[in-house]
């Protein structure tokens, strides 16, 4: 017995060497960009002030499960080696262990209870809602996104202005980097929901539901957004970019859309759907120029 426990634990620990040394080979060839995604749990670099209390909160739980998780294999294999036996008598019963059952009744408690308290404290910083620079009415029709920009912020535009998509061309959104916006949600049609990804949170787009969400983007660079609800046919169609610019370079794009005659407000679906007679045509508008590639 002595000498099988030995090869065992001999054979243990060489494939535990093998292990690390596939993931160290693994790490050792990973990009910095990578070797950094690794280290945020997948997430993209946070875009926005809030997002660092939802990263916080993403990283912590993968560690918590991390550790639930080793220990609990770690046991399993401990078990495993230490009472293996080649006899076939009944091992003995630990039925109505009162202390293990209050253990394994209680641990899971506890480890629900950790994971909300944090989950708690991390929604109340990004529900924090505090007084906006600027808002934007944000449209989910079937299927593109419509932005509505109010003049209030941009006294120098001197009207609301808006900008829509197709399923054919996509949507775009500007935002003034290190100002704080406030996006209302509507939709005319169905559940939508606005995810811009390196915001870490979305937020469903419900027909007479006054849904919205304050964020301060902090990051210059053009991002992409999308419908996270399945919305119908062309929901994959229902894609945006979010350019995060200077004051001036939102201030120019505001005026240019000004120009181009999209003032005052498009809360419905704005422009005709290309597609046969789906989607709604409430308002029949200029159809927007083209602005940058098509997709
Ligand atoms: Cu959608």
């Amino acid at each position: 017995v002595g000498v099988s426990r030995d090869r065992a634990r001999r054979v243990g620990l060489r494939g535990a060497v093998a292990l690390s040394g596939v993931a160290l080979t693994l790490l050792a060839g990973c990009s910095a960009d990578t070797t950094a995604q690794l280290k945020r749990v997948g997430l993209p670099v946070a875009g926005t002030v809030q997002a660092s209390s939802i990263g916080d909160l993403w990283i912590g739980t993968w560690i918590a499960a991390g550790v639930i998780g080793i220990s609990v294999w770690a046991l399993i294999g401990w078990v495993a080696l230490r009472y293996r036996s080649n006899n076939n008598d009944m091992p003995k019963q630990n039925r109505y262990n009162l202390p293990m059952e209050i253990f394994y009744t209680v641990a899971p408690f506890v480890v629900i209870g950790v994971l909300f308290y944090y989950t708690v404290l991390a929604q109340n910083v990004v529900q924090k809602n505090p007084t906006p620079d600027l808002t934007v009415d944000v449209v989910g029709q079937k299927w593109a996104w419509t932005f509505n920009y109010e003049s209030a912020a941009v006294p120098s535009v001197g009207t609301d202005v808006w900008e829509t998509g197709t399923i054919n061309q996509w949507s775009t959104l500007y935002l003034p980097v290190n100002k704080t916006v406030r996006f209302n949600l509507s939709s005319p049609d169905v559940n939508h929901s606005f995810w811009v990804p390196v915001f870490y949170e979305k937020m469903d787009v419900i027909p007479g539901r006054d849904n919205h969400f304050t964020v301060t983007p902090n990051r210059e660079g053009v991002f992409r957004g999308k419908c996270a609800e399945l919305c119908g046919t062309y929901h994959s169609s229902m894609l945006f970019e979010v350019h995060v610019v200077s004051e001036a370079d939102y201030e120019a794009h505001l005026k240019t859309l000004a120009d181009r005659g999209q003032t005052g407000k498009a809360l419905g679906a704005a422009i005709p759907n290309p597609v046969g007679d789906v989607g709604t045509t409430d308002k029949p508008a200029p159809a927007p120029a083209l602005q940058g590639g098509t997709r």
